[in-house]
């Protein structure tokens, strides 16, 4: 990147760089691994330019980021916890404001790498997904008393799957690089399971499931698991952090970390859902979240899943029609490949249902102990 020079200047690092590394991770941001080094020490930090066309408003963002990651610390000092890796820290720029916009128009921000530490893309070991589903709960405990009316909307109605839905429609309707007749088949999928799409969104209009503070991103990928313990240390990704449902939170770990393939993975026999992963993931989030959950979202969790996953198809299918705007795609068909893996997810998901039931139920009746 030709000017990454001028815009690692602006931020307070400490040494001098020495090299940078592209991570490839993530679907919308850019993010950059620097070394510094600093007499004898190394440092690294992540640089990542924020994509401005998925976040309109990188000031409110940042602000956002802010607010939460100094509630966190706070938390966490008080608690006996090392605040240098239980939580993400801001560099700010030598002005002292927490992003930089360059030449270009584009903002840029930074924090500390934290060391020891790592994300993965697909679970290695079971008991890895069950510390992710703690740190997961346990960020939604953090943040149970954060003032929710004074974070900003990131990204307005992100979870509404029913405007997903909408969104979808109205892109076929354009259809404006002509891939509507292509994908005739995945369209009807998404007709059929119309009814689901108002049902979390409903419950949440009537009061019947609260709004929380949630992370609205909890792909396995937006964890750091230490190196040593396995343990979850830093929960990443904060760029979606706002009123949500904790049922989407649940529901997109899943999604993601209980599939036995990656999410765009061409060979549909390889996708399949892992009940042992799904009951990992279910032990380690109920050990943190069985306190606050309400009745009636504990009874939609195994619907979250599904719901979830469906509205993370219709995403991409949405975004294959439009022409590849939003999620960034490494060949044409890129898009299509995701939506068909997670419309494979939720056919299953269907057939599991009655059982995702019948684990969080034995969980929470103590039959399947929590404890790793
Ligand atoms: C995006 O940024 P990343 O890759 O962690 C997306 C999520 C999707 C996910 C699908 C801001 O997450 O909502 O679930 O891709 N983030 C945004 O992999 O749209
Ligand atoms: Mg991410």
């Amino acid at each position: 990147m030709e000017h990454l020079a001028e815009i690692i200047a602006q931020f307070a690092f400490q040494g001098e760089h020495a090299g940078e590394e592209v991570c490839t991770d993530g679907h919308i941001n850019d993010t950059y691994f620097l070394e510094f080094r600093d007499g004898e020490k190394k440092r690294r930090y992540v640089l990542q330019r924020i994509n401005s066309h998925v976040f309109r408003d990188p000031a409110g963002v940042m602000a956002n980021i802010e607010a939460v990651t100094s509630h966190i610390r706070q938390k966490v000092t008080e608690q006996g916890g090392d605040p240098e890796r239980e939580v993400m820290t801001v560099i700010s720029t030598r002005s002292g404001k927490p992003y930089y916009r360059c030449s270009q128009g584009e903002y840029w921000r930074a924090y500390n790498f934290i060391e020891g530490a790592r994300t993965y893309q697909k679970v290695e070991d079971p008991v890895h997904f069950y510390h992710a589903g703690r740190s997961f709960g346990q960020f939604q405990l953090l943040l149970a008393d954060f003032p929710a009316d004074s974070l900003q909307e990131t990204i307005p109605s992100f979870h509404d799957t029913r405007r997903r839905f909408q969104d979808l429609l109205q892109a076929i309707e354009a259809d404006p690089k002509g891939r509507v007749a292509q994908v005739k088949q995945e369209i009807a999928f998404v007709l059929e399971r119309e009814a689901d799409t108002g049902v979390i969104v409903d419950l949440i209009a009537s009061g019947e499931i609260p709004l929380r503070v949630t992370h609205n991103d909890t792909k396995l990928n937006n964890i750091m698991l230490d190196d040593e313990t396995g343990e979850g240390i830093c929960v990443l990704d904060l760029d979606t952090v706002m009123p949500g449902s904790a049922l989407y939170d649940f529901g997109d770990a899943i999604r993601f970390g209980a599939s036995t393939a990656e999410e765009d993975e061409t060979d549909l026999d390889l996708v399949s859902v892992d009940l042992e992963l799904f009951t990992e993931f279910a032990r380690g989030y109920l050990s943190m979240a069985r306190d606050f959950l309400t009745p009636a979202e504990i009874d939609h969790l195994a619907f979250s899943v599904k719901l979830i996953t469906l509205e993370t198809g219709i995403r991409f299918l949405t975004d294959y029609i439009e022409g590849d705007v939003y999620f960034r795609t490494a060949y044409p068909e890129h898009n299509l490949h995701r939506a068909r893996t997670q419309f494979k997810l939720v056919e299953e998901m269907e057939a599991l249902m009655p059982k995702m039931e019948e684990i969080i139920r034995s969980i929470l009746a103590g039959g399947l102990e929590a404890g790793a």
